[in-house]
């Protein structure tokens, strides 16, 4: 466990992705050199915001600022793909490989101060198979709002057939505990899949909400197979809407067009990696652009988001994808970002360590190695970043207020932030 002051280097929304002015020596050389390293960069990165073009079509989206963070490294994990606090002193993570793990702190985290003690950490037993392959594997995990009494959790992964074609899987299951033995998965049942599946291992989404009004919503990817997203026999490309028990609800929009189609809730998505919904209700997506064009979308029921028919982004072989104005019977993203940002998860903030950010969506970036603040109110924009020279996979809200992070990859940390007093 390390806990070491932050200080993020000067950076403008202009920063290149990969740019000069990141300290490179990765994060956690950072913690141990954050005075060298942030003072270092904080002069190089005058220069390069001089000649670095604005990393969106608006201009006057407000420059990030410098903010000054603790970060507490908690604990290394393998592939870890996303976490979800289920009670005030326990987080459940999932790795891309297929484990599952429980980590319990001694007491609640709530009011925790700059450091919280080291969890008890145990594998859940009873996981799914998954195939982990590409950007498969295990995916999401997310608790029912009354789990403290049912331990009832929600919970993603990619299986294949007996032809090697794949899709996500999305199931509820009750973690159990009995005296003496390790926690486990037990009651596992299969409320959603992908259809159909398909070859490749692009695009699952297969990230889960539970709304307020108690209905469970999943983003289906468009697998990499582009038209697949405006096919109303296809589950690909498309936001679900499901009752919390799996079945499908008679107030969907799509519903005379269709059996698959009854499930859907809005279509014309890429990849869909962040879904929250705000203290209105208002639910809000991201998804990855393709060769630029990141979008941060508001989700209205029945509405079409275009793709792959536009998109502010490009194929990657050059070719031309029209843009949102192009075509404005689809539905336009709210914020959008070239460079990318690659957002791979997003919570929206309403704790009180960090009082400035409540209500904003902060969402963890893979390819800009950063955690990116947007504003939802009146005006949709960026409005801070914090570098964390590493790929973000997962971002959430702790009990505590503290801002927990995951990293991406091999010997990846479980991060927690707070404001540097
Ligand atoms: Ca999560
Ligand atoms: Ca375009």
């Amino acid at each position: 466990m390390t806990i070491s002051p932050f200080l993020r280097p000067q950076a403008s929304a202009g920063s290149p992705a990969h740019g000069p002015t990141r300290c490179r020596l990765g994060l956690a050389a950072c913690l141990m050199l954050q005075t060298a390293c942030s003072d270092a960069s904080s002069s190089a990165s005058s220069a390069s915001e001089a000649t670095t073009p604005p990393a969106k079509a608006d201009p006057t989206n407000a420059v990030p600022k410098d903010t000054r963070f603790t970060v507490q490294s908690i604990k290394t994990f393998d592939e870890p793909w996303a976490m979800t606090f289920v009670n005030d002193d326990t987080l459940l993570v999932t790795t891309q490989p297929g484990k599952m793990y429980r980590l319990h702190w001694p007491q609640s985290l709530i009011g925790a101060g700059a450091s919280v003690a080291q969890p008890e950490i145990v594998e859940i037993g009873n996981v799914p198979d998954v195939v982990f392959e590409g950007q498969g594997g295990l995916g999401d995990v997310i608790a029912a709002p009354d789990f403290s009494d049912t331990g009832l959790i929600y919970l993603s992964w990619v299986e294949a057939d007996d032809k090697g074609l794949s899709g996500a899987v999305v199931a509820h299951a009750r973690l159990v505990e009995e005296a003496g033995q390790a926690p486990r998965l037990a009651d596992i049942t299969r409320i959603w899949e992908q259809t159909p599946k398909v070859s490749g291992a692009g695009h699952f989404s297969h990230k889960l909400l539970l709304s307020e009004d108690g209905h469970l919503f999943i983003t289906s990817g468009d697998r990499q197979k582009f038209d697949p997203a405006q096919d109303m026999e296809k589950s690909l490309g498309k936001i679900i809407r499901l009752r919390s028990d799996g079945s499908v609800p008679a107030d969907n929009p799509f519903s005379a067009q269709g059996e698959l189609a009854r499930q859907f809730w809005s279509i014309g998505h890429r990849n869909l990696l962040g879904i929250a919904q705000d203290a209105d209700g208002v639910l809000w997506t991201h998804e990855m652009g393709p060769k630029g064009g990141d979008e941060l979308n508001r989700i209205e029921r029945g509405e079409n988001y275009g793709w792959p028919i536009v998109s502010n982004g490009d194929h990657y072989s050059g070719e031309a994808i029209p843009d949102h104005p192009a075509r404005p019977e689809f539905n336009a993203p709210e914020l959008w970002w070239t460079p990318v940002i690659s957002p791979g998860s997003m919570i929206i903030y309403s704790g009180d360590r960090f009082p400035d950010w409540q209500g904003q969506a902060i969402i963890s970036g893979l390819s800009s190695e950063a955690l990116i603040r947007v504003t939802l109110e009146d005006k949709i924009a960026e409005v801070g970043r914090v570098d964390m020279g590493k790929r973000m996979r997962e971002v959430e809200e702790g009990p505590d207020g503290a801002i927990w992070a995951l990293e991406d990859g091999a010997n990846a940390d479980l991060l927690r932030l707070l404001p540097k007093q």
